[in-house]
């Protein structure tokens, strides 16, 4: 899947900077509070990239949220079905977020979809904290997991809680933003959305309405300012620049000068 072009320094630095100073090496010691922060700082790092990335004029589509973990995935060994069964279809069992968010590393849920989509799309960006964003596939897990997301505050009525508004400076609060949960749901349905500058929810819609029913991104490769090229499907690994570069795992410890917890 393609590499984003021009990616903004100052983003890919914020999102490496989170993961150096928030990494426990074993997931099962995750403090309390991870969990949260997990999904608080990946909610508003996307949002701030969807919203570079349109102004672009880039394809949409490439970096919509997957609807589901594409089938190539969760038929790999490190694929947590249970896990996943219990995060789509019984949110409500989280007492917090924070509960999710650390569900969500402590099951190895976020690790082997970062692992296994790097694999089997031949993306080792994924692998690594400090190249991930540049991946368009990134978005289409990250913005899965924060679909995951606001399915618990949904079904815990904590829509309008400190997760869904707590990302100052990015673009919450603007148009588009606040929608109630169904009427989000009723526009991506009909797939008759505008975009407004300035706007990401629109336009993820947007994108998501034109992708359903397609498993994984494999609808949206081919089209656009990015592309994947002609031939390039998700199941074709393909040799990309970061091909041998050392990429570092994205579940193991960054580089030790880097690792420091605050
Ligand atoms: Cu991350």
């Amino acid at each position: 899947m393609p590499i984003i072009p021009d990616f903004p320094q100052s983003l890919l630095q914020e999102h490496m900077h989170w993961h150096h100073a928030n990494h426990y090496d074993d997931p099962s010691q995750l403090p309390p509070g991870y969990g949260l922060n997990f999904l608080q700082f990946h909610r508003q790092f996307i949002n701030k990239v969807y919203q570079w990335y349109n102004a672009q004029g880039l394809d949409p589509r490439l970096i919509a949220a997957w609807q589901g973990v594409p089938e190539a995935i969760r038929n790999t060994p490190c694929y947590n079905r249970q896990a996943e069964a219990r995060v789509l279809y019984n949110p409500q069992s989280f007492g917090s977020a924070d509960q999710l968010g650390l569900f969500l590393e402590q099951s190895n849920l976020h690790g082997c979809i970062h692992q296994e989509a790097a694999r089997i799309y031949g993306e080792p960006y994924l692998n690594d904290f400090d190249l991930a964003p540049q991946s368009t596939l990134f978005y289409n897990i990250h913005g899965m997991i924060d679909q995951w997301y606001r399915n618990w505050e949904r079904a815990t009525g904590n829509a309008r809680g400190a997760g869904s508004n707590a990302s100052a400076g990015s673009a919450r609060g603007r148009s588009g933003s606040r929608l109630a949960a169904g009427t989000r749901a009723k526009r991506s349905a009909v797939g008759g959305v505008s975009r407004s500058p300035g706007s990401k929810e629109p336009t993820r819609s947007a994108g998501l309405a034109r992708l359903a029913g397609k498993a994984g991104a494999a609808g949206a490769a081919q089209e656009g300012p990015l592309r994947s090229g002609p031939s390039r499907t998700p199941a074709q690994p393909f040799i990309s620049e970061a091909a041998g570069r050392g990429i570092r795992p994205y579940s193991k410890k960054p580089g030790a000068a880097r690792s420091r917890k605050p």
